[in-house]
């Protein structure tokens, strides 16, 4: 087994054995985990980091496959770009058919030297499932890819978290779900800096165009791009409004276009200072948790089991309320 100074010069070097290596003790939450993001750390701050939502069956894991493809064998003039895919499904990979979808169309994608895919599904981390990708974005990123995409289900709050943490956020629709696009929550849209409707293919792609629209107005307070990649001048400063794309991802449809505007929203970041301000707000976010979760952690682990499930009586037969359970339990820890 090498040892962190070797696995951290070894990912320095692009080692993908040693990256792989070092995904699995950091995700697994190892003490070496944690060893070695501390001397890649200095090495972070380069990547862009895309987050790829949406409901399931959308076209998430094609439009990333698509999107990493192009990435990794750019022309005209840009070199190639080294990709990663963090793939987070909080459901079991391995049930459902969506797993071995995955990995037949990854194929496409398997020995290419830029593209490195790697799928997370446990819960277990220090900080929830945020915290763990964290972690494997750091590595990921201290490694010298340029491009990180994070694919998560856009089903619950720990992914719309993890949408959060992206400099540029995806939300990908598809057409077939009814005028009313139940799937489309309001707190998705307002995290969303591209609208992509996958399927377009499919019938029901201007209904789903138009009702998007809809919905976006009201999270954007009236303000819509009238036509794609609108940037708006409002008081001084330049904003960002959504842009609505279609793809066929399946085709490869509309690719190009998508990775234009990915490029022309990290412009956007960059030349506002939005940039800058995401980064500070995400390390914010992920130090105030991991601070949380820490200093939970440690108090647990000098409380009694029998206090805790004591005081949860207690309260569950409404002899204390929760402030008192709190307090007793804080006492505890001291006496
Ligand atoms: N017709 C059509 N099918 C698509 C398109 N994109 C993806 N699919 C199919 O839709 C299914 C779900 O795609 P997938 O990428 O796994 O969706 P995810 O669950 O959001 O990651 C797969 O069978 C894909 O082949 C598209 O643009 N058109
Ligand atoms: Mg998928």
């Amino acid at each position: 087994v090498p040892s962190t100074d070797e696995l951290v010069s070894s990912i320095l070097r692009g080692s993908r054995l040693a990256l792989a290596q070092s995904l699995t003790l950091v995700e697994n939450d190892e003490p070496n985990g944690y060893a070695i993001l501390n001397q890649l750390f200095p090495y972070t701050g380069r990547a862009h980091l895309i987050g790829v939502t949406g409901a399931p069956g959308t076209g998430k894991s094609s439009i990333v496959n698509q999107l990493a493809l192009q990435y990794s064998q750019r022309m005209e003039g840009s070199p190639a770009r080294r990709v990663a895919i963090i793939a987070v499904d909080p459901s079991s990979p391995f049930t459902g058919g969506a797993f071995l979808g995955d990995r037949i169309r990854m194929r496409d994608l398997a020995g290419n030297p830029n593209v490195f895919i790697r799928s997370m599904a446990s819960r277990g981390s220090l900080g929830g499932l945020a915290a763990g990708t964290s972690g494997l974005v750091q590595v990921f990123d201290a490694a010298g890819y340029d491009v990180i995409m994070i694919e998560t289900v856009g089903a619950g709050q720990a992914e719309v978290d993890i949408a959060r943490l992206a400099h540029t956020t995806l939300v990908i629709e598809s057409p077939g779900l009814g005028d009313d696009i139940q799937a489309i929550k309001a707190g998705i849209l307002e995290i969303a800096d591209l609208l992509v409707i996958n399927k377009a293919d499919y019938p029901g792609v201007e209904n789903t165009e138009r009702a998007l629209r809809a919905n976006l107005e009201l999270a954007t307070n009236g303000q819509v791009a009238t036509t794609n990649g609108q940037v708006v001048e409002g008081s001084g400063t330049t904003a960002w409004l959504p842009t609505i794309l279609r793809t066929i991802a399946t085709e490869g449809a509309g690719i190009t276009e998508l990775m234009q505007e990915i490029e022309r929203h990290q412009q956007h970041l960059l030349q506002s200072g939005e940039w800058q301000r995401r980064e500070r707000e995400r390390l914010h976010i992920e130090l105030e948790n991991l601070l949380r979760e820490t200093l939970v952690a440690r108090w647990r682990a000098t409380l009694p089991a029998a206090s805790y499930q004591e005081v949860l009586s207690d309260l569950v037969s409404r002899r204390i309320s929760h402030h008192q359970a709190v307090e007793l339990l804080l006492e505890r820890k001291e006496g």
